[in-house]
C-alpha cells in the first residue's frame, strides 16, 4: 500500500531487584550474582496504571503476536547462550547477575509481512542512581526497591502489504 504508514506502540527495558541472602544461598547462581532481572518487549496495552511493572500482565494478554514472530535478546557475552531466542510471548528474559550492559533486542515480524527485523539497544539497568546504590551496598539495610526502567517506542511501518496491514488493523 504506498504512501500508507501505520506504527504500533511497544514498550521495551528491563525490571531488576536485589536478590535476598537467602536467595543466594539457595539459588544456584554464581555467588557473585546480586540481582535479578527480566528484559522484556512488551505491548503498551500490558502497561499498568499504578507503577506496577508493565506488563505484570493486565488481561493476562499479550497482543504483539499477531505481527511479532520472534524476539532476540543479546546478552553480554558472559552469560551462557547470550542470544536468547523467544517465540512467543512473553517476549522477555530473566536471569541473575551482577552487572549493567547493553542488550541487543532484534524483533522479526510474521513472515507474511515480508519487512524486516528491527534491532533496538537497551541498557540494562540494575540500580537507581544515585541513593538506592548506597542504600544496596549497605547490608545492614533493607533491600531498595527494584529498579523499573521501560522506554516507549513506536514500530512504523512503510508501505505496508495489504495483507499485513489488515493484520494490524483488525487485531
Ligand atoms: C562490565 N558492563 O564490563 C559490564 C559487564 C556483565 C554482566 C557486565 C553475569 C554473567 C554471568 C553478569 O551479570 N554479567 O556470570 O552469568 O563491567
Amino acid at each position: 500500500m504506498q504512501g500508507v504508514q501505520i506504527y504500533r506502540p511497544i514498550i521495551y527495558g528491563n525490571s531488576a531487584r536485589m536478590l535476598t541472602q537467602e536467595e543466594k544461598a539457595t539459588m544456584r547462581c554464581p555467588a557473585d550474582h546480586t540481582h535479578q532481572w527480566t528484559v522484556a518487549l512488551r505491548s503498551v496495552a500490558s502497561q499498568p496504571t499504578n507503577g506496577e511493572e508493565p506488563g505484570a500482565i493486565v488481561g493476562g494478554k499479550d497482543d504483539l503476536s499477531h505481527f511479532i514472530r520472534r524476539v532476540t535478546f543479546k546478552l553480554h557475552e558472559s552469560f551462557a547462550s547470550p542470544n536468547r531466542v523467544i517465540d512467543r510471548p512473553p517476549f522477555e528474559v530473566t536471569e541473575t547477575g551482577w552487572g549493567e550492559f547493553e542488550i541487543q533486542i532484534r524483533v522479526a515480524f510474521v513472515t507474511e509481512s515480508g519487512e524486516k527485523p528491527i534491532s533496538m539497544t537497551h541498557m540494562l539497568k540494575l540500580h537507581a542512581w544515585p541513593i538506592v546504590k548506597a542504600i544496596q551496598d549497605d547490608s545492614r539495610l533493607p533491600l531498595p526497591p527494584p529498579v523499573q526502567f521501560w522506554q516507549y517506542d513506536e514500530i512504523v511501518f512503510n508501505d505496508p502489504h495489504e495483507n499485513f496491514f489488515n493484520t494490524l488493523t483488525n487485531h
